[in-house]
C-alpha cells in the first residue's frame, strides 16, 4: 500500500530539504508534484484539490519562506495536512457500552469486502480485551456463509449464533440480541450479507436490521483494493443507513491507497480499523499520524515498537532482566530473542515501519537471514554448550557448523555477536538511567 505515493513524496521532500532557501516557485512546483502523486494514487479529485489548496496557502505564508529551515517547515505542513486528511490526531475508538449491558456492532459492505473476516478479527480482538463476544451469522444469501463464520468463530473461541433455515435477517438479528442479553454477553457482532453491486434490496435489508437492533457501531467494511468505488459506496451506505466508522480491509495489498486517503474526507466518518492480512490477528487500530508518517516515508516507529512489545510478554521480560542482572543470559535466551524478532513479521512489513527505510533498506540489510542462520547454529548446540558458551572450542565449532549447514566462520561470528550483546545488556543493567528506560519500554 502507498508504495508509489511514498516514493514520490520522499523525492519531493528530499529536493526541498536540500535547499537552504526556497522560493515561491519551489513551493508551487513541489505542491504541483504532490498533486500529481495524489492523483496517481487514485485519490478523489475533490479531496486532492482541497489538500493542495490548503497546503499551498499555508506554505506560501511567510512562515515557510522566511524560516531557518524551510524544507523542514514545508514537510511539517504536508505532514499536518496529511494527518488532518486521515482524520486528525485522535484515533477513533469503538464506542461500546460498559460490560454490564450488551453492545451491538453491525458490519456492512459489498460482497468480498472482508466483512466476515473483519467480524472474526474484531471478535478475537474484543475477546482479548476481556469482553464476551457473540458472532451472528446474518448473511443468509450465500449458502456457505454460515459455515464460514462458524469455522472462524471456533478459531476465535467465540459462539456463533444461527437459526438454521431462517431466511429473514431481521428475525435472526433480533433473536441473537435477545439471546446475548439473556446469556449476559456484552458484545454482539452481526455479519451481514453483501451483493456484488449496490442495490435497493441490500440497502433495505441492512436498514431493517439496523432499525430492529439499534447498533452501537455500524461499521462499513471497505476493500482498499476497490479504490474510488469504495468511496462512492461508503457514501451511499452513510446516506441510506448511516455509518459510525469504517474498517478498511486489505491494507496489506499492493494498491495505490486512493481509497484510504479519500474515505475519511468524503464520507466524514472515521476509519477505525485496518485489515492487514487474512489472519485473525491482522486487524490494527487506525492511527492517522502513523499512517501519515508512513506515507511520507518517515516510517511508523510506534507500530513497530508495539509489535515488538506484543511479541515480548511481560513475564519473559522479567525473566530476561533477572538473567542479565545475574549475568546468566545464555545462548538459549539469545535464541528466544531471535525467535521473538522473527515473529514480528516479514521483512517487507518491518521495512515499511522503519523511518526512511523504504527504498533504502533491502530485506538483506535487515539481516533476517542472518538471524535465521544464527538460530539454526544455536539449535545445533548441546544444552551444555548453550549454557556455557565459553567451552565452545575449535572442534565443537566445527561440529556445530556441520550440524547447522553453516561454516566455522559463521559460528565464530555468532559467538562474537552473542558476546557483544551480553556486554551491551550488562551495560544497560548497570546504568540506572538506561535500566529505567529499558523497564519502561517493556512496561515493567
Ligand atoms: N490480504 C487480505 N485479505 C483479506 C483481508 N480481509 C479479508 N480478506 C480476504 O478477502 C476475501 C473475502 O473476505 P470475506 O470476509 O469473506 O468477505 P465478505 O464477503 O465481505 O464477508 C477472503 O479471501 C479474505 O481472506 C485483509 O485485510 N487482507
Ligand atoms: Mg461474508
Amino acid at each position: 500500500m502507498f508504495d508509489g505515493i511514498t516514493s514520490k513524496f520522499t523525492g519531493i521532500m528530499r529536493t526541498l530539504s536540500g535547499k537552504g532557501k526556497i522560493s515561491e516557485k519551489n513551493v508551487r512546483d513541489a505542491v504541483d508534484e504532490i498533486k500529481e502523486a495524489l492523483l496517481d494514487a487514485d485519490v478523489n479529485l475533490r479531496v486532492v484539490r482541497r489538500f493542495v489548496n490548503s497546503t499551498l496557502d499555508e506554505a506560501l505564508g511567510e512562515k515557510v519562506l522566511a524560516s531557518v529551515n524551510p524544507g523542514q517547515q514545508f514537510t511539517k505542513i504536508v505532514y499536518d495536512k496529511m494527518v488532518e486528511l486521515l482524520g486528525g490526531t485522535e484515533s477513533a475508538n469503538l464506542l461500546l457500552k460498559g460490560r454490564d449491558t450488551t453492545s451491538i456492532i453491525l458490519l456492512m459492505g459489498l460482497q468480498g469486502s472482508g466483512k466476515t473476516t473483519a467480524a472474526h478479527k474484531l471478535a478475537h480482538r474484543l475477546k482479548k480485551e476481556g469482553r464476551s463476544v457473540m458472532l451472528v451469522a446474518d448473511d443468509l444469501v450465500r449458502p456457505a456463509a454460515i459455515t464460514q463464520l462458524q469455522v472462524l468463530g471456533e478459531k476465535a473461541g467465540v459462539p456463533v449464533f444461527t437459526i438454521p433455515g431462517e431466511k429473514d435477517p431481521v428475525k435472526v438479528a433480533e433473536a441473537a440480541v435477545s439471546k446475548a442479553r439473556h446469556d449476559l454477553i456484552d458484545t454482539v457482532i452481526i455479519d451481514t450479507s453483501g451483493r456484488m453491486h449496490l442495490d435497493e434490496a441490500l440497502m433495505n435489508e441492512i436498514q431493517s436490521v439496523a432499525r430492529a437492533v439499534h447498533p452501537d457501531e455500524t461499521l462499513f467494511v471497505a476493500d482498499a483494493m476497490t479504490g474510488q468505488s469504495a468511496v462512492d459506496i461508503a457514501k451511499e451506505f452513510e446516506e441510506k443507513v448511516g455509518i459510525s466508522g469504517v474498517i478498511l480491509t486489505k491494507f496489506d495489498s499492493d494498491t495505490r491507497g486512493g481509497a484510504a486517503l479519500s474515505l475519511r474526507s468524503v464520507v466524514g466518518k472515521p476509519i477505525k480499523f485496518i485489515g492487514t492480512g487474512e489472519k485473525m490477528e491482522d486487524l490494527e487500530q487506525f492511527h492517522p499520524e502513523r499512517i501519515a508518517s508512513r506515507i511520507l516515508g518517515m516510517g511508523d516507529v510506534v507500530s513497530l515498537v508495539e509489535k515488538a512489545q506484543e511479541q515480548f510478554d511481560q513475564k519473559q521480560a522479567e525473566k530476561l532482566a533477572k538473567k542479565i542482572e545475574k549475568n546468566t543470559f545464555d545462548l538459549q535466551d539469545y535464541l528466544e530473542q531471535i525467535e521473538n524478532m522473527s515473529k514480528m513479521g516479514t521483512a517487507d512489513k518491518i521495512i515499511e515501519m522503519i523511518p526512511g527505510a523504504k527504498g533504502n533498506v533491502s530485506e538483506e540489510d535487515l539481516r533476517l537471514d542472518e538471524f535465521r542462520k544464527q538460530a539454526s547454529i544455536i539449535r545445533s548446540m548441546t544444552r551444555f554448550e548453550k549454557e556455557n558458551y565459553k567451552i565452545i572450542g575449535p572442534s565443537r565449532r566445527k561440529r556445530i557448523a556441520k550440524g547447522s549447514g553453516t561454516s566455522v566462520a559463521d559460528v565464530n561470528r555468532l559467538l562474537k555477536q552473542f558476546e557483544k550483546s551480553r556486554l551491551m545488556m550488562k551495560k544497560v543493567m548497570t546504568n540506572k538511567k538506561l535500566q529505567a528506560a529499558f523497564m519502561k519500554q517493556f512496561g515493567m
